[in-house]
């Protein structure tokens, strides 16, 4: 498939996005196992209803976060689609994106979405998308993970166009202390938003608002 060459900014610091009257394309990214499928699950409950959606996951070998996704029934079957990297997931999000690019303009072809999610294979914490295949990202971490992560920066939690903090609900189980990394966060991100939620335990408005705001923008 060919790629109008304006879209395809492999710089990764392109901040002329979404583009107005096309599908918003939202990539979500962070460790294994920090909440990325959870998130997308919970973004296309609370959102299917007023907006048309559709979801790419990227596994290296796998399809497990897309059938995750259909079983849960989060949304159409059809309008999840897997993209197995066979390499670091992080390739296919930043270095060559073709295979997500055309899984993204696969689902905008057959269902004209307003917003498309993609979740990026679990990777370390400097996976970050390409601004030519995503308009705006979120990074995902946990609290488990570590409560010196935000202070420690790096492209993810330091660079994307939002940050989530998952997990509250395991703070005080691992000991990590939240205000530390909120306060951390707003250190490294220059302004930018961070959001402390727990996707398994309670509704995850200030990211839903950030979302509809993003659709909102390119409308
Ligand atoms: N306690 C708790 N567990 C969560 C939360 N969010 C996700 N999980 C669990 O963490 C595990 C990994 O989640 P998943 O979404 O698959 O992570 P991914 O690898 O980043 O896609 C699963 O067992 C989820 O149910 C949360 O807010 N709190
Ligand atoms: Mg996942």
């Amino acid at each position: 498939m060919l790629h109008r060459l304006d879209e395809l900014d492999l710089s990764g610091g392109s901040h002329d996005h979404p583009k107005p009257g096309r599908a918003v394309r939202i990539g979500i990214g962070g460790p294994v196992g920090c909440g990325k499928t959870a998130l997308v699950a919970a973004l296309c409950r609370a959102l299917r209803d007023e907006l048309a959606l559709a979801v790419v996951t990227n596994d290296i070998y796998t399809t497990e976060d897309a059938d995750f996704l259909r079983r849960e029934a989060v949304l159409d079957a059809e309008r999840i689609v897997a993209v197995r990297t066979g390499c670091c997931p992080h390739t296919a999000i930043r270095d060559d994106v073709t295979a997500n690019l055309d899984a993204v303009e696969d689902l905008v072809e057959r269902f004209d979405p307003d917003l498309v999610l993609v979740e990026s294979g679990g990777d370390n914490l400097t996976a970050t998308f390409s601004y030519g295949l995503i308009d705006r990202q979120i990074f995902v971490i946990d609290t488990a993970g570590g409560d010196d992560v935000p202070r420690k920066g790096g492209p993810g939690v330091a660079g994307a166009d939002l940050l989530v903090i998952n997990k509250v609900d395991l703070a005080p189980l691992v000991g990590a202390d939240t205000d530390r990394m909120a306060g951390d966060a707003a250190r490294v991100r220059d302004g930018k938003p961070t959001a402390l939620v727990s996707v398994r335990t309670a509704p995850i408005t200030e990211v839903v608002d950030w979302v509809r705001a993003q659709v909102r923008v390119a409308a």
